[in-house]
């Protein structure tokens, strides 16, 4: 076999893809990958055996998020950065060593490649099918995609300024245990929710770092349409990347707009402040190749989600920066403070035309913890008189399976007096229907990016307070949340570690799950995928 990838919604026949990723992965890509993630286990076994201090370690630990996140789906399609990053990593790895015995070490911790072809050739034998029995693997796989998710967040805060080593010692930990065959499956499955709890402070983490630098998002009205000055796209998560653009584009005549996840930068205070900052393009990840088409601009890259380019005209317009990366497009560095030049964009997009407009109006968002808990006294009532019958948390990653116009449906065939509560790019299946408010609430509530499923909890457990409840599961919110990429598997476990019960999963159950640890998640935690949209409201509208 080639490959082997089961690691997001879309993976090839649910069960894995193993000639090419139906992302657009290359085999060649795929093992690079399974490398790094191998040597990443490695420098945490030397770490945890070496007993290392990490608060020495800054830049061991920003590589080894880094390198993680690399391997989220539709992050980095760049064989030689992945190459770069395994050879990096390799020699902080063997730096790290010297001090520990070689003899106490696994293979991951020890092997040696010289060339491109010996790192493939090595791939081949520590990819995911490395760990025969189907559990383990299946619980070993669950655990370093929660880790990924975990490692791009605290990226994200790490690039504002705020760490907690507790976190990058996890990682360590975490990936090292996964070298040890000694853990068995109720190990496993106790590993697996420490991992949520873990994805809890980090996602905390990651909304302090937002929220002090950027302030409290608050209720926004996003434009979709545009305007005539040419214009440079920014996708993906880092907001500090945002932050540079706006700075380095301010009065030159170029306008910025957010695509896919970068939507919910517009809720921030701070981004207020530059007009040039005009509004969304477009929908989630998976319409980007038409949508960068018509937008006819620059496009930076700061994070996942790129589809592969189909023109050699598009191509010459995107660019990448941090984890991200294709190959013959343009990567911008940071310099050793962080600050990245973002010159050659920005004078590309005068050479550009402005974009075509492909639809108008506007959409509302912005209700993270600090605006709900403002309007806290609105929804209580509201929830105390029967006007709000119950809460729906819609939320997590988007995709282009067809099935999702399930989410769709299930939005427009709500009660009406029901809430939508959503984060992520899933939100574009329904952000911009019209489904009205309940006294002045919206019945739709956006509180940001996937990560602001964090913001989601904080508001469930606000509400658990307020109405005195022993059990987060007793209040009138359902869970269906969409996954398709690693960083939804945090979120998922970091909402399992909190008890909340019963939350379905889809559109289609995740591929690495084995039966038997799928049956673990059914009966501990009462997961469930989806049926159809009737069934699930009563179903849930019952419960
Ligand atoms: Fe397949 Fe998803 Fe892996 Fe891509 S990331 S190779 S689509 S399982
Ligand atoms: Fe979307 Fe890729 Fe997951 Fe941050 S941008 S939610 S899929």
């Amino acid at each position: 076999m080639g490959m082997f990838c089961y690691q997001c919604q879309e993976t090839a026949k649910g069960t894995g893809c193993t000639v090419r990723g139906v992302c657009g992965k290359n085999e060649e890509v795929a093992k690079l990958q399974d490398l790094l993630i191998y040597v990443l286990k490695g420098i945490s076994e030397v770490i945890v055996k070496g007993k290392i201090d990490i608060s020495n370690l800054d830049n061991a630990n920003y590589e080894v998020l880094s390198g993680l996140f690399m391997t989220i789906t539709n992050a980095n399609f760049d064989d030689d950065s992945l190459e770069n990053q395994i050879m990096k990593l390799i020699a902080i790895r063997d730096e790290l060593r010297r001090s520990v015995p070689s003899e106490e070490l696994h293979d991951a911790s020890t092997f040696t490649v010289d060339s491109r072809n010996s790192m493939l050739e090595k791939a081949s034998s520590v990819g995911i099918l490395a760990t025969e029995n189907e559990d383990i693997r299946s619980l070993r796989e669950m655990i370093i995609y929660g880790l990924k998710g975990m490692a791009a967040y605290a990226e994200h805060a790490k690039n504002i300024g705020k760490e907690d080593l507790d976190i990058n010692f996890f990682i360590y930990e975490t990936l090292a245990a996964m070298l040890d065959d000694s853990l068995l499956v109720d190990d496993l499955v106790a590993l697996t929710l420490k991992t949520g709890e873990y994805g809890v402070k980090v996602m905390a983490l990651l909304d302090e770092a937002h929220t002090s630098r950027f302030g409290n998002p608050e209720m926004t009205k996003v434009n979709i349409g545009v305007k005539r000055n040419p214009a440079i796209l920014i996708s993906g998560h880092d907001l500090t990347d945002l932050e540079q653009l706006l700075e380095q584009t301010k009065d030159t005549g170029v306008d910025v707009y957010t695509h896919g996840e970068m939507l919910p930068a517009h809720y921030y205070p701070a981004f207020k402040k530059y007009n040039n900052f005009v509004g969304n393009y477009g929908n989630a990840w998976w319409k980007q190749i038409e949508e960068f088409a018509s937008f006819r601009g620059p496009i930076l890259f700061t994070t996942n989600c790129i589809v592969p380019p189909r023109s050699e005209e598009i191509r010459s317009r995107i660019f990448t920066t941090g984890s991200t990366g294709y190959p013959g497009c343009k990567h911008i560095e940071a310099d050793e403070n962080g600050k990245k030049d973002f010159s050659e964009i920005i004078d590309l997009a005068k050479t550009l035309p402005a974009p075509n407009e492909i639809e108008t109006g506007d959409i509302v968002g912005g209700f993270a913890h600090n605006q709900v808990l403002a309007l806290a006294d609105k929804v209580i009532d509201a929830v105390k008189s029967g006007a709000i019958k119950k809460f729906f948390v819609l939320a997590g990653c988007d995709g282009r399976m067809k099935s999702r116009v399930y989410y769709t449906e299930f939005a427009k065939s709500l009660p009406k007096d029901t809430i939508i509560l959503t984060a992520g790019c899933a939100k574009y299946r329904y952000n911009k229907l019209d489904l009205g408010d309940i006294g002045g609430i919206p019945r739709i509530l956006d509180a940001g990016q996937c990560n602001d499923c964090y913001s989601l909890a904080v508001i469930a457990l606000k509400l658990k307070e307020v109405f005195g409840l022993d059990d987060i599961n007793e209040l009138p919110i359902a869970y269906n949340i969409a996954w398709y990429e690693q960083k939804a598997i945090i979120v998922l476990l970091a909402l399992l570690y909190l008890g909340i019960k019963n939350i379905h999963l889809g559109p289609t159950l995740p591929g690495f799950l084995s039966p038997n640890v799928a049956k673990i998640l059914v009966d501990k935690f009462g997961i469930a995928g989806i049926g159809t949209v009737e069934s699930d409201i009563e179903l849930f509208m019952a419960q």
